[in-house]
């Protein structure tokens, strides 16, 4: 990798985003997700470009006539938009990334639509279109020299694309999802194109050994197998990697250390009227596992009565951009189960849970809530890494983590009190084992995660990655 000219970053969620506010005037904000908020950083310290879907309200009205925006500031580097049309929007973004991809990535086959094989076809031909629309604009930043790091299941053609233009190009592609098996993944009628287009870069990473084992596996049924898959691309072999991401640890103990997050994590508890705290935070996904979560909690209190009273579940779920009709059906049956459990055992001013659907414009914002929780809980059923599960480690003093089994992170993060999330009655029991947890058997966990997180941390994953890439 030419590290020495930059680098152009290609992914479909933009890092930065700007809205109008109450007073007519153009804001900044930094948009959630695990992607942006693990790539803003890199990009920050090593400069460059950012290609991304511009897809806010004022987000071209602060464009040059390049159709780029420094991000954050004069300091930090360029972010080239695109603009998408509300039918690209529908068949590419919430079409086939999203209602064909995601799924089939969660190995939630019988979600991903497939049978409707037209419907199928027609979000396909967007979903090649948009992906070219991305390589032009990644070609029109090229100058020959920089290495182009492609990101995620929404842009799998591009490395491709771009390929096919330049045969020596430097090309990077980072996996964020889970890869599924060949029983699932095989379904995909453009099987093979994904691979190709994946295949064609020159580095391909993935968060564990297990989702790597699987594309090879892939790649192998398709025919394309490994290096050699590449005889037929224009460009050289592929590295195929796991390099598990990791989060900026020294940010997030430092704001650990802050006299105004500790103190709102006080407010918190004392507004809930209870004596622990246990947190979920997880975008509105149905690979989340929210109602999983919720009914444990709610056997848990079913069970150990002592509890009730004593102990809050806060749940916080920012908002993702899927389909209205998805969206709806997953955030009405979370609300129902809420409500469901706090009529059941609410009393005296004490809720059992208390959810927030408000994204949080900062990150930081976190922290009280990582701060104040005795236990974090992650339920999801199928989940690339899950950076929040450790956000939390490097953030709490003496909290427990309980992690799905199901989660990348589990992978790495062993020391946690790991589940199946649809065996409820056992994550009802991992609940009061976090909670009732000697203190020493705490400390000895939590230090072990720490160090873990701490070793892995972003810039290791950076460098982990970098040096994988330059060693092609
Ligand atoms: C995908 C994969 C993989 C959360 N609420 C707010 C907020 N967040 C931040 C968290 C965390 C990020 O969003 C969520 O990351 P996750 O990794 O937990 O999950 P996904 O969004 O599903 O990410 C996942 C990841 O990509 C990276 O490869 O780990 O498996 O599904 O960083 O702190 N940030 C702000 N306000 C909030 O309210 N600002």
């Amino acid at each position: 990798m030419k590290t020495d000219s930059g680098l152009i970053l290609v992914s479909n969620a933009e890092p930065y985003a700007y809205n109008w506010n109450e007073d007519d005037e153009i804001e900044q904000e930094k948009l959630a997700g695990g992607l942006t908020s693990a790539m803003d950083p890199l990009l920050q310290e090593a400069g460059g470009t950012w290609v991304a879907w511009g897809r806010e309200e004022a987000d071209f009205e602060v464009l040059d006539s390049e159709n780029k925006v420094r991000v954050p500031d004069e300091n930090g580097y360029d972010l080239r938009r695109l603009n998408l049309s509300e039918e690209e929007v529908e068949e590419f973004y919430l079409g086939f990334s999203n209602e064909v991809l995601w799924p089939l990535s969660h190995s939630f086959l019988e979600r991903s639509n497939l049978e409707d094989y037209r419907e199928c076809e027609r979000k396909w031909n967007f979903y090649e279109e948009v992906n070219r629309k991305y390589a032009d604009a990644v070609l029109e930043e090229y100058s020959g020299d920089e290495g182009i790091w492609i990101h995620d299941y929404h842009l799998t053609l591009v490395p491709r694309m771009v390929r096919e233009e330049y045969p020596d190009a430097d090309i990077a592609f980072f996996w964020h999802i889970p890869w599924p098996s060949w029983s699932i993944f095989g379904a995909l009628p453009w099987r093979k194109e994904v691979l190709k287009g994946m295949l064609s870069s020159n580095f391909l990473g993935f968060h564990t050994p297990s989702y790597k084992k699987e594309f090879v596996s892939c790649a192998e049924k398709a025919g394309l197998r490994g290096k050699e898959s590449n005889l037929e691309e224009p460009g050289v072999g592929t590295t195929i990697s796991s390099v598990p991401l990791g989060i900026d640890y020294d940010w997030f103990t430092s704001l650990a250390e802050k006299d105004e997050f500790k103190r709102e994590a006080q407010d918190l508890r004392d507004d809930l009227a209870a004596e622990r705290i246990i947190l979920g935070v997880d975008r509105l996904d149905y690979t989340k596992g929210i109602p999983q979560r919720l009914r444990a909690f709610e056997l848990f209190l079913e069970e150990n009565p002592e509890f009730q009273g004593e102990v809050s579940l806060i749940q916080r779920i920012p908002p993702s951009r899927t389909s209205a009709d998805e969206y709806q059906s997953t955030l009405e049956k979370i609300e129902r189960i809420v409500g469901e459990i706090n009529g059941k055992f609410g009393k005296h001013g004490w809720t059992p849970v208390k959810s927030f659907h408000r994204f949080l414009p900062k990150q930081e914002q976190l922290i009280p809530y990582y701060l104040a929780a005795d236990v974090q809980l992650v339920t999801s059923l199928c989940d690339g890494m899950n950076l929040v599960s450790k956000e939390y480690v490097a953030t709490t003093d003496e909290g427990v983590l309980i992690l799905s089994e199901f989660a990348g992170a589990a992978e790495e993060l062993e020391e946690a009190i790991q589940i199946n999330p649809y065996n409820v009655k056992e994550t009802a029991q991992s609940i009061k084992r976090a909670l009732t947890m000697p203190s020493e058997e705490k400390r000895e966990r939590l230090n072990k995660l720490k160090k873990k997180v701490r070793e892995n941390d972003l810039m290791n994953w950076r460098d982990r990655f970098m040096e994988g890439w330059l060693d092609k």
